[in-house]
């Protein structure tokens, strides 16, 4: 494995760029609502303008634009940014970049999770629990075998998509340098079992995948 960057930490990374552009725009809104506030504070009614929107009467003038639109080439700009740095973003998380060091099957049913270890490991399968090793990429090429589900470990970030019978969607991840044990849910209502289908992805160190691999060897 290449030093791949995490698709989870790309993730935050995108969302902190959202959240300070979010900031400076409340923040600017904010500042110019409070200034306006005080600027045209009046109990005179002479002072009103032609716009003054005030009860039992309608504006007569047009509102004038004026700096506001400097404020909506900067948001123009803000959102044409982060649509930009959002692209390469999904392509990295859509599109697997490089040979992945285990490929799991993953398929959703009514109410649960298979895993299926690839063949060189022994082909095995586990229900509702997958162990894999720390600091490893795992791709999980994803299906259904009845109606619509998604496969999605909230840590992970971005780590989701839908399992649709008849269609493979592949996703991948890198696991962290420490074991850890991970929820991994259903994203997709799909009956009366959907709340209670979940299973767990376990994190565990290399001597110990081994172990677990012997053990599933060994039935
Ligand atoms: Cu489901």
């Amino acid at each position: 494995m290449e030093n791949l960057v995490p698709p989870q930490e790309y993730w935050w990374m995108l969302f902190n760029y959202y959240l300070i552009a979010a900031a400076i725009l409340a923040g600017g809104v904010t500042t110019l609502l409070v200034y306006f506030f005080f600027k045209y504070k009046t109990n005179n009614e002479d002072e009103y303008g032609d716009d003054y929107p005030g009860p039992g009467k309608l504006p007569t003038g047009y509102a004038k634009i004026g700096p506001t639109r400097y404020l909506l080439l900067v948001t123009g700009i803000i959102v044409l940014g982060l649509t930009i740095a959002t692209f390469p973003y999904t392509d990295y998380v859509e599109l697997t970049p490089q040979a992945p060091d285990i490929t799991i099957w993953v398929t959703g049913y009514t109410f649960g999770w298979r895993f299926q270890y690839p063949d060189e490991m022994g082909g095995f399968i586990t229900i509702n629990e997958v162990v894999v090793p720390t600091n490893t990429m795992v791709e999980f090429k994803v299906t259904s075998q009845d109606v619509f589900h998604a496969f999605g470990i909230p840590e992970f970030k971005g780590a989701k998509v839908d399992a649709i019978p008849g269609l493979v969607n592949s996703l991948w991840i890198i696991t962290p340098d420490e074991p850890g044990e991970y929820d991994i849910f259903c994203y997709e209502l799909c009956g009366v079992g959907h709340s209670i289908m979940v299973a767990k992805l376990k994190v565990v160190t290399s001597e110990e995948f081994q172990r677990f691999l012997e053990e599933k060897a060994g039935r």
